[in-house]
């Protein structure tokens, strides 16, 4: 984790937005690409996750739980992406990322509650089997116990344990797998009656979603293709075209904008002019 200037200030004076995340994937992205669209300037705090520095002391002296994103505005420590995302909408100039229309914001927010509850952390269970449970194969058990250690909230530590013993029962990945298959199917219907997942306008369902789903037509392309999700399809290249989506996958560090890359190339989307 990089050195934190304990105070940034803008020409003006005021207190600096300060971003501690990871890539621009799932939750830790949402305030990237909240603050990309709105055009906000903010200092970022790389968190590699890959080497649990969101484990490390000078990180839970941010956020004691251990979780990312979190974001530093005027003193406060905020946590949790979703309000967090509001928190940006409502605070900072650019444009609003929520309808003012009563109905379309509660189905921006009907939207959000259904991936953060039931869609992200599923599609987080089959990606960190996919990708990070292998890593752990071999690994000296002793080693693994003193990493476990680390982690303070215990329903994390508990999931990072049957990831690192490979431990996950198959009848929850087939679970997780089911509610993706489903969420896919929902949002493609959504998506049928409206260009964006909360009405006519682009909004923070939309990104909400994106952040999880950008990379569906790489790792999915049984399900998510334009003959069997046409609907989804188009939103998906309409949500990689913008250029604060692009700009926030910029910030990638890793192999998340490698994979972006891959899915504007499946998508057929150009780069966006910066
Ligand atoms: N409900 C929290 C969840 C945050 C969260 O789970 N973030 C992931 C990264 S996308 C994380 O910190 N994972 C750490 C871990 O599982 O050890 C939010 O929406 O901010």
């Amino acid at each position: 984790m990089e050195a934190s200037d304990a105070d940034h200030r803008t020409a003006t004076g005021e207190t600096m937005l300060e971003v501690y995340t990871w890539e621009p994937n799932a939750n830790s992205g949402k305030p990237l690409f909240c603050l990309k669209e709105k055009q906000v300037p903010f200092v970022f705090h790389y968190i590699d996750m890959g080497k649990r520095e969101h484990f490390s002391p000078a990180f839970l002296a941010v956020n004691r739980d251990g979780t990312i994103p979190a974001v530093v505005h005027d003193g406060f420590v905020m946590t949790e992406s979703t309000p967090i995302m509001e928190y940006i909408d409502d605070a900072f100039d650019g444009p609003a990322l929520r309808p003012a229309d009563p109905y379309w914001r509660w189905r921006m927010r009907q939207v959000m509650r259904f991936m953060d509850n039931q869609v992200a952390p599923s599609l987080a269970m089959l990606a960190s089997n996919r990708l990070a449970a292998p890593q752990f194969q071999g690994a000296d058990p002793a080693e693994l116990k003193r990493e476990l250690d680390k982690i303070p909230l215990p329903e994390r530590r508990a999931a990072w344990e049957k990831l690192m013993f490979n431990k996950t029962p198959p009848a929850d990945l087939d679970e997780s797998a089911r509610r993706v298959r489903e969420a896919i199917r929902h949002f493609d219907a959504l998506l049928a009656e409206t260009p964006w997942l909360a009405g006519p306008d682009f909004s923070l369902a939309d990104i909400n979603v994106i952040a999880t789903f950008y990379g569906l037509p790489t790792s999915q392309p049984e399900q998510v293709n334009a003959q069997a999700t046409p609907h989804l399809w188009d939103w998906l290249r309409r949500c990689h075209a913008r250029p604060g989506i692009q700009q926030a996958f910029q910030l990638g560090k890793g192999y998340i904008g490698q994979r972006a890359a891959e899915a504007r190339r499946l998508l057929g989307v150009g780069e966006a002019a910066a």
